[in-house]
C-alpha cells in the first residue's frame, strides 16, 4: 500500500510514492516504451484554461477520473498548475488544471497567472471553460488576447450545461463562434459527466505521436504533502467567509506515514491577528471542524488512518511577499 520505493532505470533514479489508489512520480525528461509497440503511440498536453469558478477543476477530476483538484463554490480556489496524467495501451494524455485568469491584485496573483502562461505554453490542445449559464463578456477581454500569437488548438468548452436550457446555449454558442476560431465547441457538464465523452475522443484525436512523457503508473506530478494542504484548505475554503479563505496558506510542516496511520503536522499561514482569531473560533470549534472535515478527506484520500495536527500562524501581508511566496511553493 503505501511507502516510496526507489525505481533505477537507465542510471536516472525514479522515486514512487505508492498509495491506496493514486502513484505520484517524478517526471524524467524523455521516457521512452518499455515494451514496444505495434500501433504508434500518442502523448500530449492539454491545460484547462477559464475564468474562476467556471468549473476547470471539476472537470480535470471527471477527465482524469481521480479527485485531484480541490472544488469549492468559492472562486479562486485553484492556486497552482495541478498535473492529472491518464494512459491507455497507446496514449498518454497529460491534463493541467489551472488558476482562473484574472487581473492580478498582488503578488500571490501574479504567481497564479505565472502558472497559466507556463501551461498556455507547453499546451498540444486548450480546454477554454467557460460558464454557459451566464454569458460575460470581460473574460473575452480578460482571457482572448492571451490566446491571439498561439497556433495551439483551442477548444471553447461550454460548461454547466445541465443549468442551461436548449435556447440559452444555442445563444452561448453563437455568442462564442464569434470571438474566435475555435477548434471546437462543446457543451459539456464537468459535474454531471454529459458530453465528456465525446470531449475525450476529440482530444485523443488531437495527440501528437509522441512516447510517453510519465511513467505508466502515474497520475499526477504533485506531492502527497501537496495533496494533504489542498484538501485542508479546501475545507478552509469551505468553512470561513468573505476575506479568510484568501488570507489562508496551509504549510504542510511533517508528513510521517507509518504502516498503518499518516501522521500529518499542517500550519495554517494568515495575514493578521484578528484572522488567526476568527480562523480558530470560539473555544477553537471552528479550527476543530475544519480539524474533522479535513482528516475525513485525507483518510479516503490516502485510504489510511490520518492524524492531523493543526496550528495556526500569523505572517504579516504574506501574499504581497515574493520570498514569502516562492518559500511557500509559487
Ligand atoms: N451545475 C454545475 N456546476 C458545476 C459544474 N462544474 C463545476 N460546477 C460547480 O462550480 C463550482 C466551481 O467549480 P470548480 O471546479 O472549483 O471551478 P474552477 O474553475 O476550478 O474554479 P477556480 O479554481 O476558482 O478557478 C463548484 O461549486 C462546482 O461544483 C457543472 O458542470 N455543472
Ligand atoms: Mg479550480
Amino acid at each position: 500500500m503505501g511507502g516510496v520505493s526507489e525505481i533505477e532505470y537507465k542510471g536516472k533514479t525514479i522515486f514512487q510514492f505508492q498509495t491506496f489508489f493514486c502513484t505520484f512520480a517524478t517526471k524524467i525528461s524523455s521516457y521512452p516504451h518499455f515494451v514496444m509497440q505495434d500501433a504508434p503511440h500518442h502523448a500530449g498536453f492539454v491545460s484547462i484554461i477559464g475564468k474562476p469558478n467556471v468549473g476547470k477543476s471539476t472537470l480535470m477530476n471527471r477527465l482524469v477520473g481521480e479527485r485531484l483538484a480541490i472544488i469549492t463554490a468559492k472562486a479562486q480556489t485553484t492556486r497552482h498548475r495541478i498535473m492529472g496524467i491518464i494512459n491507455g495501451d497507446n496514449f498518454q494524455i497529460v491534463y493541467s488544471d489551472t488558476p482562473g485568469i484574472l487581473d492580478p491584485k498582488y503578488e500571490l496573483h501574479k504567481a497564479m497567472m505565472s502558472f497559466v502562461n507556463q501551461s498556455l505554453e507547453d499546451a498540444d490542445v486548450l480546454l477554454w471553460v467557460v460558464d454557459a449559464s451566464s454569458i460575460n463578456q470581460s473574460e473575452v477581454a480578460l482571457i482572448l488576447p492571451r490566446l491571439l500569437n498561439i497556433e495551439t488548438p483551442v477548444f471553447l468548452l461550454l460548461n454547466k450545461c445541465d443549468l442551461c436550457k436548449p435556447e440559452q446555449l444555442e445563444t452561448q454558442r453563437a455568442f462564442w463562434a464569434l470571438q474566435h476560431s475555435f477548434a471546437e465547441i462543446i457543451e459539456i457538464s464537468g459535474l454531471v459527466g454529459t458530453g465528456t465523452e465525446e470531449l475525450f475522443q476529440k482530444i485523443l484525436g488531437r495527440m501528437p505521436e509522441h512516447p510517453a512523457y510519465y511513467p505508466a503508473e502515474d497520475v499526477t506530478d504533485r506531492s502527497e504533502r501537496f495533496f494533504a494542504s489542498e484538501i485542508i484548505r479546501e475545507k478552509i475554503f469551505m468553512n470561513y467567509e468573505q476575506e479568510i479563505p484568501y488570507a489562508c496558506e496551509v504549510l504542510i510542516m511533517d508528513f510521517k506515514e507509518k504502516e498503518d496511520i499518516i501522521a500529518i503536522r499542517a500550519e495554517i499561514i494568515v495575514e493578521r491577528e484578528s484572522q488567526k482569531g476568527i480562523v480558530i473560533g470560539k473555544k477553537g470549534e471552528a479550527l476543530k471542524k475544519v480539524g474533522i472535515q479535513a482528516r475525513q478527506t485525507l483518510e479516503e484520500f490516502f485510504g489510511k488512518k490520518v492524524y492531523l495536527e493543526q496550528r495556526v500562524k500569523v505572517e504579516k501581508d504574506w501574499r504581497k511577499h515574493d520570498l514569502k511566496l516562492k518559500h511557500y511553493g509559487y
